[in-house]
């Protein structure tokens, strides 16, 4: 951290000795997976000191943002539209949360039994280690997987400042209008919050630049099909973590700027693994900073990932935003479209998201997919039995994982990905 940030942190409420204590540890595990990588794209300085500031600098920017008047907001999940934020003036930054925390204070507030994703988020909270929690004035829970629309009713007791946003199971016309009257009801809360209007100028500049960031995520992806592949799996997941956390703009052009890299070493055959280097795709649950632990087993192990299906990757930001729109109405209508593809586990059937992971397996190249499941997270678990066979079926092999975020199953997790790797070369 290149400047001493203890009285912002103090003022935000944290617990200096708890947040000491999880910086230690990212800072650890950070150097330990990320800087030691060879042949890791220069362009990727950039990352590394969003990562070195991201409780810093970032929180600095954040604040100084509120001193003009603009307003947070926090989300947990990518239903919730970065666009009605930007156009009222707002930043919208994501706050799941992935290393375990507090845990024992979590578990009297929710069952042990809950994922880890949702318990994190909560341990967080409840150590007072999370700027970003604290920076937010409004922070939106979504009622998607039972565990996190039951978990908001308690968060609701902790924090004062919750939206719930309901949404739809199922991809039907009734469906789609819960969506739109949804996100009318979100614009008019967020309306409130910052007292700016939006207006037709001002959504489709927000619409830009949420699919120029998309824009700069999908050219990184693209990339990655080549064989050698020009970026490691790990480095390309922290681009799509910091998607969540950056200014959008400079995020855009930083991610460019990795793409201009790549590109070059593309055209002179370079890569970060030897050519033919086994390919894999992760599919399944979000994996949000900190959580890098399967990615390092499966690189560490010899693999490459070449792509994450997953809404930290390409679920979340694979569809574009119409913006041909002229009035706020039929835009509002452009982003209800463009969010109502996103096919994430919670809806019933999900036929859309097995066709996904077989297209990208073509796309990427992948010689086999590892499905990620969380512990406890029954809509990405119970999914990830359909999507095995149907994969086996056309001849992909695919590794069904399931974990948490301790790291007590390394060992274990490396001794059945070397093994899938080893039926894959
Ligand atoms: S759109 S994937 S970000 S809900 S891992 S909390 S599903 S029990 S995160 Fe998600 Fe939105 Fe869907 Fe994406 Fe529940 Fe599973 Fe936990 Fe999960």
């Amino acid at each position: 951290m290149s400047e001493n940030y203890r009285s912002m942190w103090t003022e935000l409420g944290l617990d200096l000795e708890n947040h000491d204590a999880l910086l230690q540890v990212l800072a650890r595990a950070y150097d330990d997976i990320f800087l030691s990588q060879k042949n890791r794209p220069e362009t990727m300085s950039y990352f590394d000191f969003v990562m070195s500031e991201v409780h810093g600098l970032r929180i600095r920017e954040l604040l100084d943002e509120k001193e003009t008047g603009r307003k947070i907001i926090g989300s947990y999940c990518v239903f919730v539209p970065e666009e009605l934020a930007l156009a009222a003036d707002a930043t919208l930054i994501g706050l799941c949360s992935g290393a375990d925390f507090a845990t024992d204070e979590v578990e009297k507030l929710l069952p042990r039994n809950t994922c880890a994703l949702i318990k994190s988020s909560f341990g967080f909270k409840l150590g007072k280690v999370c700027p970003y929690l604290e920076s937010a004035d409004m922070i939106v829970g979504e009622n998607t997987c039972d565990g996190k629309k039951k978990s908001y009713e308690s968060l609701g007791e902790l924090v004062d400042n919750l939206y719930v946003m309901d949404l739809p199971q199922v991809k039907s016309e009734q469906g789609r209008e819960l969506l739109r009257k949804e996100y009318f009801r979100f614009k008019a809360a967020v309306e409130e919050l910052t007292g700016v209007t939006i207006t037709a100028e001002s959504l489709k500049e927000a619409i830009r630049t949420v699919n120029a960031k998309r824009a700069a995520i999908h050219r990184l992806s693209l990339l990655r099909r080549h064989d050698p592949a020009p970026i490691s799996g790990l480095d390309a997941l922290l681009a799509n973590q910091i998607f969540f956390y950056d200014n959008p703009a400079r995020f855009t052009q930083s991610v460019n700027a990795i793409c201009d890299e790549l590109e070059k070493r593309v055209q002179n055959g370079e890569g970060v693994f030897p050519p033919k280097t086994v390919r894999i795709l992760l599919s399944g649950c979000p994996q949000a900073v900190p959580n890098w632990k399967l990615p390092a087993v499966v690189e560490r192990s010899g693999a490459v990932i070449v792509g994450e299906e997953s809404c930290v990757g390409e679920r979340g930001c694979r569809n574009f935003t119409d913006d041909s729109g002229g009035s706020v109405d039929e835009m509002m209508e452009a982003i209800v479209d463009r969010y109502f593809k996103i096919d994430c586990a919670i809806f019933t059937p999900n036929g859309e998201r097995i066709d996904h992971i077989r297209e990208m397996v073509d796309t990427y190249k992948a010689d086999g997919v590892i499905h990620y499941g969380l512990q406890f997270c029954q809509p990405y678990l119970m999914e990830a039995i359909p999507v095995e066979k149907t994969l086996e079926k056309e001849n992909i092999p695919c590794l069904r994982i399931e974990t948490d975020y301790s790291m007590e199953d390394v060992g274990q997790l490396t001794t059945r990905i070397e093994a899938f790797i080893e039926q894959l070369r």
